[in-house]
């Protein structure tokens, strides 16, 4: 398929062209560049949704139970599943896949897990990427599933519209979500597996939390929602406000920071992949390190001091 076709398809949400392009994402293919910016113009109303919480938490069930709801309202939706430690990773991404069979079968649902080789930074791009991928494709919302509570989750929440962030009312999740940063970064908190009656109690408590966490911070507290995903509980509300989010960034009333915040980020991050490139695909470059090799080997010169020598000419060619 030639880039001209995998756009052409890409846009007509064609679901080969779309995986298609998000293996060359995932490969970090050089040809990637061209083709997604020839999409971009049409990338911009999708809401992108970031969900992160502690492993076990529920977010694959929650976003499960969204993609059915927001199906049933006529929204496609793009599923990104953020898996990096392999693609054999086995137990929870196999749960995961059967668990989101069930929506796969459904033509308004586009479902794909993410591995990339290499950094972690470079998943975070690559889910990036992939979002814009769909977005242009006409994707309603994209909802990407984080693995952890790390730094990469907290990325990952600047590269989206939205952050939900799950939690559980029986383990003191909310101490622990304040300590991983996640109250800075959440939008909606979902305080997921309200079973049980005596969980209210637990709820109140964490819903307190979060205000004060929010005052103490002045800044508008997150909406805190109760569900019961296994259940279907608690969904329709979930939907409704992401619906909410979703007609907001229509009507370009969402905030705006964010998406600054991303567009710098992106040029920043395209700085690097093509200063890299262009760098690494020069022969004059290539020759220099080669010359240089020796002299690392024997000690005579640090790899830092033979980096900044060739940086230095590789600039100012
Ligand atoms: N009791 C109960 N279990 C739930 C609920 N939501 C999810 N689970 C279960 O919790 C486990 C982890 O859920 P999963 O969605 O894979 O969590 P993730 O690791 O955050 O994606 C699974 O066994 C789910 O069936 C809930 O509302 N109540
Ligand atoms: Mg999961």
């Amino acid at each position: 398929m030639n880039s001209q076709n995998l756009i052409r398809g890409v846009l007509k949400k064609d679901r080969k062209s779309l995986g298609r392009l998000i293996s060359m994402i995932e490969n970090r293919d050089p040809g990637i560049f061209p083709i997604l910016a020839k999409l971009f113009p049409k990338t911009g109303r999708a809401l992108r949704i970031g969900v992160t919480g502690f492993p076990g938490s529920g977010k694959s069930t929650i976003i499960n139970q969204l993609a059915k709801a927001l199906v049933k309202k006529k929204k496609k939706i793009g599923i990104v599943l953020m898996d990096p430690s392999s693609p054999f990773s086995g137990g929870a991404l196999l749960g995961d896949r059967i668990r989101m069979r069930e929506i796969q079968m459904d033509s308004g649902v586009f479902i794909r897990s993410m591995a990339t080789r290499g950094k972690m930074s470079g998943l975070n791009l690559a889910a990036r990427y992939a979002s814009d991928a769909l977005d242009a494709a006409g994707y309603d919302f994209i909802l990407l599933e984080t693995v952890g509570v790390g730094q990469l989750e907290i990325d990952v929440a600047t590269a989206c519209d939205v952050t939900v962030v799950v939690m559980t009312p029986d383990s003191g999740d909310e101490v622990q979500a304040m300590k991983a940063g996640l109250m800075e970064i959440a939008d909606v908190f979902v305080v997921n597996k309200m079973d049980r009656d005596k969980e209210h109690v637990y709820f109140s408590r964490i819903k307190k939390g979060l205000e004060m966490h929010s005052e103490l911070r002045s800044r508008k507290p997150a909406e805190v929602l109760p569900t019961a995903a296994l259940f279907g509980k608690g969904i329709d509300a979930l939907t409704k406000s992401l619906i909410g989010f979703g007609e907001k960034k229509l009507r370009g009333k969402l905030d705006g920071d964010r998406e600054s915040i991303r567009a710098e980020e992106d040029i920043k991050s395209c700085i690097e992949e093509i200063f890299i490139d262009r760098l690494l695909a020069n022969s004059q470059i290539e020759k220099k390190i080669k010359a240089l090799i020796p002299k690392v080997k024997s000690r005579k010169q640090s790899p830092y001091e033979a980096a900044e020598l060739i940086l230095k000419n590789g600039i100012e060619k």
